[in-house]
């Protein structure tokens, strides 16, 4: 398990690129937000959390780069910077930090080097809190899993999503580490494939017991008693317990409901979203070449006519519980979501004041 972000005493940011994953293990240095904003739309930097904490990240760095003059001056060009990293619209934690970050400079007292300095400070807590909230994710998950169980899981909601640990990572982590006989079946995740690509390479590295999948076998597997639980991550969580995530969940989750398997949500505080309704959440759409080519060969007509939704949307009722770094909330419903996160800080830029 290795660090997918840091920032560096020489003020640089660090991170390995996931699109060479699991061949090449190559890490990126960079002082530029504009890097980050494109590492992000690469998805050479992917996963909820990470990119939430690669944006505070760019925030920090743009911060450095603006030779501001004054706070105004500073806020302006943060804003500028916020807008480049918001390149992927469906996880909430890209809107999460960046509006942190602007509120931080916004609210800041002193000079502009000591919002500077402070920012900086922020977006290394931003790393740190998202590898205490996976710890508590997966200690939050101990009474769900028994020794013993076989966990399905899809996308990548590992280490590699977060800063480190990973949410589901967290789940299978400290599970595997009280009980020693966790094991995993990924679903490979076309088109991307961050199964088989990342989540079968980091928990291999684990030592712990990894199947690959393809997606479409996921109902046979679940017919035969491989697996005890289905565990996903979320890229953004809606009040009304509604969840967003890799395109194939939904239907994961329709099949372990029919196959009477618990099927948990696992995913940070930062990816809860108390403000927006489910009409207002944009499902990302990437190119169609994602799907029309494979090893860079194409695998069908060049010209076919493809959709590739990145995301899809479980509602409540097909989810057992979503395991969070504040509690669990069992059998989910805006009820129960308000109790656990009614207090929590406003996503969006709006409150921002400062021009
Ligand atoms: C990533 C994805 C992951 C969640 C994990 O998609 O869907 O399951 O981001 O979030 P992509 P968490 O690879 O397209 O970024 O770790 O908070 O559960």
């Amino acid at each position: 398990m290795f660090r997918t972000i840091e920032w560096l005493d020489d003020n640089t940011v660090r991170y390995v690129d996931q699109t060479k994953l699991p061949l090449v293990v190559e890490h990126v240095t960079t002082r530029e937000h504009e890097r980050i904003a494109h590492a992000i739309q690469l998805m050479e930097i992917r996963g909820a959390p990470a990119i939430g904490a690669a944006a505070a990240m760019g925030m920090a760095l743009a911060a450095l780069e603006s030779h501001a003059a004054s706070k105004p001056e500073l806020v302006q060009s943060l804003k500028h910077a916020a807008m480049s990293l918001n390149v992927r619209p469906t996880a909430v934690n890209l809107t999460w930090a960046t509006t942190r970050m602007l509120r931080l400079a916004d609210t800041a007292k002193g000079s502009v080097s000591d919002t500077i300095k402070a920012l900086i400070d922020e977006a290394k807590e931003i790393a740190e809190e998202d590898i205490r909230m996976c710890r508590s994710i997966g200690e939050n998950a101990l009474p769900l899993i028994k020794s013993g169980w076989t966990i399905q899981t899809i996308c990548n909601a590992g280490s590699l999503a977060t800063v480190l640990l990973g949410t589901v990572g967290a789940v299978i982590r400290v599970a595997n580490e009280k009980y020693g006989n966790i094991k995993v079946y990924a679903a490979e995740t076309r088109p991307r494939q961050q199964g088989a690509r990342l989540t079968v390479f980091e928990f291999m590295q684990d030592g712990i017991d990894t199947t690959l999948i393809t997606d479409g076998m996921i109902g046979t597997v679940f017919r035969q008693g491989r697996v005890n639980c289905c565990v996903v991550g979320a890229d953004r969580i809606l009040k009304t317990g509604h969840v967003t995530n890799k395109i194939g969940t939904y239907t994961m989750a329709i099949t372990a409901n029919y196959h009477k398997i618990p099927f948990y949500v696992a995913a940070p505080s930062s990816t809860v979203d108390m403000d927006s309704r489910i009409e207002g959440v944009k499902i990302e759409e990437r190119d169609p070449d994602e799907v029309r080519i494979i090893n860079g060969q194409y695998v069908t007509v060049p010209t076919a006519k493809v959709y590739n939704p990145a995301f899809d949307v479980t509602p409540p009722e097909l989810i057992s519980a979503i395991i969070t770094d504040r509690g669990v909330v069992r059998r989910p419903n805006e009820q129960k979501m308000k109790k656990l996160f009614g207090a929590l800080a406003p996503t969006s830029t709006n409150s921002i004041s400062c021009e």
